[in-house]
């Protein structure tokens, strides 16, 4: 008997070991424990043994079932395992993998930076959160300007500093002004100042965050002339050779004259239509920095003149696509954004 309970054991190995997959193990097992399988036929052969013989023959069988049902669960999990890995098709085509592109707010800018880079313009960075003073009071805006209004701006829950006030994201990049005259010192001033802008507005021209590029200029002898060359410069570099600008006068504290900036509508070239009503569409502010903004960046006024203005990036870019609502820019809706 003990050779036949050796000679079950080998058997049931091989055929364990041979398995492949599940369905040969579940094969195996019927082979082993089924009606006529081997360790069936091994049980039943215990009755034709002497009764002395059978409690300790009863044992081996009982360990050599022990042992082949471990060894059918060790075997099964592997194989289980191995189902469970991603099996990889290598004859199934290549994914294209997808190439994104900048923000076409980001490339305006580029385009913006690239333009005013060749006339002389250098790009500074100022706060995004700014004191009271660079955003409104040492650019002529008494305190009970309606810019400072709740509505319009956001303030900033920070201590009330003696000299600069209190603090807000800034509306415009004209926060920029004073401090670039803080930097340079003494003129020539060329700055391109370009941030992000908050503002408590939202519609299809507003929205609360967006963009603005700020020029200022400051040397001997600046007059309204360089400031209008300076926008059909940019407009033609822009926009196109088809597009001028139009100055309108107009009135900000900071500047004086002051203008609003308008750009010959592209949908009718200039011509009149739903858009624009009469062929211009208006682009930001201008004007000729004030001689009390001059002051505030300690520049004497009675030297130097300069002018200055400010355009939302949003309002441009939608200018040269004819985009009806600029509120799309931030929707994050990558099937407008692949347009551009
Ligand atoms: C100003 O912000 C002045 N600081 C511009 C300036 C600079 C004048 C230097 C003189 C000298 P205004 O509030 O008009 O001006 O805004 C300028 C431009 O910013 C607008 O024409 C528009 O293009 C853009 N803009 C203003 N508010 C928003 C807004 N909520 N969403 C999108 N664009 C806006």
């Amino acid at each position: 008997m003990d050779t036949q309970i050796k000679k079950v054991l080998e058997l049931a190995r091989a055929k364990i070991n041979s398995a492949k997959v599940v369905k040969d193990l579940d094969q195996a097992y019927i082979e082993i424990f089924g009606k006529d399988g081997l360790m069936t036929v091994l049980t039943k052969q215990l009755s034709n043994l002497p009764q002395k013989d059978r409690p300790k023959t009863g044992t081996l069988i009982n360990q050599l079932k022990k042992e082949i049902e471990e060894r059918l669960k060790k075997k099964r999990s592997s194989l289980t395992a191995r189902r469970s890995l991603p099996s990889i098709d290598i004859t199934a085509p290549g994914k294209k993998q997808e190439i994104g592109h900048l923000h076409l707010v980001s490339q305006a800018i580029e385009e913006t930076v690239k333009i005013f880079s060749r006339l002389g313009f250098s790009l500074q960075s100022y706060p995004e959160v700014d004191w009271d003073w660079y955003a409104f009071g040492s650019l002529n805006m008494p305190k009970n300007h309606p810019a400072r209004d709740d509505w319009e701006t956001f303030f900033v829950k920070s201590e009330i500093n003696p000299k600069y006030g209190s603090q807000v994201l800034t509306p415009h990049t004209s926060n920029g002004q004073v401090r670039e005259m803080e930097r340079v010192k003494i003129p020539p001033v060329r700055m391109l100042n370009i941030s992000r802008c908050y503002r408590r507005q939202i519609d299809v021209s507003h929205t609360p965050m967006f963009h603005q590029f700020e020029g200022l200029l400051i040397d001997e002898d600046v007059s309204i002339s360089h400031l209008k060359g300076t926008f059909d410069y940019f407009t033609t570099n822009f926009f196109g050779p088809s597009r001028t600008t139009r100055l309108r006068p107009h009135h900000f504290r900071f500047t004086e004259p002051s203008f609003e900036v308008d750009v010959t509508c592209g949908v009718c070239q200039g011509l009149g239509c739903r858009l624009c009503k009469a062929g211009w569409l208006e682009l930001g502010g201008a004007g000729m920095v004030h001689p009390k903004v001059l002051s505030a960046g300690e520049i004497d006024p009675t030297r130097y003149k300069g002018f200055a203005f400010g355009w939302g990036i949003e309002r441009t870019i939608a200018m040269k696509t004819n985009i009806p609502d600029i509120r799309f820019f931030y929707q994050n809706d990558i099937r407008f954004l692949e347009q551009f």
